[in-house]
């Protein structure tokens, strides 16, 4: 199904009074609200094939119906996202839970809807019917050279697939580790793994980036071997321009101070970009901004203040995207959801009095810092959000806009009520 222009713009239309109401209240107090209102019209962050479903549970999936039941569904799902808020014009594949065998058609639908298509992601933490060696006891860091050769030669047909879509970027994240004390050799793990990434690493199309995601436990719970920020960037380090490390939120022990890790990866040219999520516990994928909003602000304050201070520029120079995933919402308006609080944290740190608090902190003014950053943070910005949007083509009020003209309802007489789409 299409949401057609005419449908977003009628809806907008009997929002407008309300809208114009608050907008102009709030941008009278903002200098520079053409340059925010540029850079959140820019913005845009890449939907994972696998949240278009219910999942996120190792547990029972309780399909809500209506999932996609291809790739190509699911690329319409996502074109559903992107015409209501503007800011979700790509789509990220995890092979072989997606297999674009197609590539052609499979790009065409996809510049229909004015979506392309952002990293690749491998999968070596789940044993397929038809492979040879078993990933039980890891992949690229196997002791065994036969089984890394295996994971190796899937990351190299990851990157032909991506390359034939257009993607840039391989996504990489292991499961492989170990669950108890003395089950491996740390220093030969790590080997290995390096070793099996340069050969990847290889493989890499002059404008391609490979991105190496850590992850502290689970499925292992002794070690990970890409367990932390550190191992990521010393492997990434070791490989080459190419490489960055990639920050899933969820993937951090409880109280971690992730926007510091942000800060120093980005000032060494190392921060390949986001996996969003939230969580309480541990990698609970669930939606962006649901449990730690003043945590993404923060981060978003790190990425602002670093990004200007490298040059760089925001939309393009940065992997973004969703990886959140779970058991009860609709997905795509648990998405939509998510994309409006990524934006929401971006205006927020945008509107930062930048000035003042390099003086703060220059003064050690400890406690004006603090005003200044919960100033931004207490401004409700939706109205900015909602403007971009709107600006952009899209609805000032994307979640509304899906409720009132039923998609669910049309995707489930489309599709059916039990489909279950591909993914964890
Ligand atoms: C691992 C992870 C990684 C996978 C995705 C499905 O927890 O975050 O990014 O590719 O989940
Ligand atoms: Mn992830
Ligand atoms: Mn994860």
């Amino acid at each position: 199904m299409q949401i057609e222009k005419q449908i977003i713009d009628e809806y907008n239309h009997q929002l407008a009074g309300k809208h114009q109401r608050n907008f102009e209240h709030l941008a009278a107090d903002i200098a520079d609200i053409d340059n925010v209102l540029k850079k959140l019209m820019a913005f845009n962050v890449a939907i994972p094939s696998w949240a278009l479903g219910t999942g996120g549970t190792r547990f029972g999936r309780f399909s809500g119906g209506g999932e996609p039941r291809s790739l190509e569904e699911k690329i319409a799902d996502v074109g559903v996202i992107n015409a209501l808020n503007r800011s979700s014009n790509s789509i990220s594949l995890h092979i072989p839970w997606d297999i674009p065998d197609n590539a052609a058609s499979i790009k065409s639908l996809a510049s229909e809807l004015g979506l392309h298509f952002d990293a690749v992601n491998s999968n070596t933490f789940q044993d397929q019917p038809d492979q040879k060696h078993s990933y039980k006891f890891g992949s690229l860091h196997h002791v065994d050279k036969e089984v890394r050769k295996q994971a190796i030669q899937h990351n190299i047909e990851v990157i032909k697939y991506g390359v034939q879509l257009n993607s840039k970027a391989l996504s990489v994240w292991l499961a492989d580790g170990s669950n108890f004390p003395g089950q491996l050799n740390f220093r030969g793990a790590f080997q290995n793994t390096l070793e099996s990434l340069e050969e990847i690493y290889n493989e890499l199309p002059d404008d391609w980036k490979i991105w190496i995601e850590y992850k502290p436990f689970e499925p292992n719970f002794y070690s990970t071997t890409i367990g932390d920020w550190g191992q990521s960037y010393l492997l990434s380090s070791k490989l080459g321009s190419k490489a960055a490390t990639l920050v899933d939120l969820g993937h951090h022990l409880p109280n971690t101070n992730i926007e510091q890790i942000v800060s120093l990866l980005l000032m060494e040219g190392k921060l390949a970009g986001f996996h969003f999520n939230d969580s309480k516990y541990g990698d609970d994928d669930l939606t962006v901004g649901s449990i730690s909003p003043y945590q993404l602000f923060l981060i978003f304050n790190e990425l602002v203040e670093g990004m200007d201070a490298r040059g760089m520029t925001h939309a393009t120079d940065i992997g973004w995207m969703i990886d959140a995933s779970h058991n009860v919402k609709d997905p795509i308006e648990d998405l939509l959801q998510s994309v409006q609080a990524i934006k929401i944290a971006y205006a927020q740190a945008l509107i930062i009095d930048k000035q003042a608090l390099v003086n703060a902190q220059q003064n050690n003014d400890v406690a004006i810092a603090q005003e200044i950053l919960q100033q931004a943070y207490r401004t409700d910005v939706r109205p900015l959000v909602a403007e971009a949007s709107k600006r952009s083509g899209g609805s000032i009020d994307p979640i509304s806009l899906f409720r009132k003209i039923n998609v669910r309802e049309q995707l489930i007489k489309e599709r059916g009520l039990k489909t279950v789409a591909t993914g964890l």
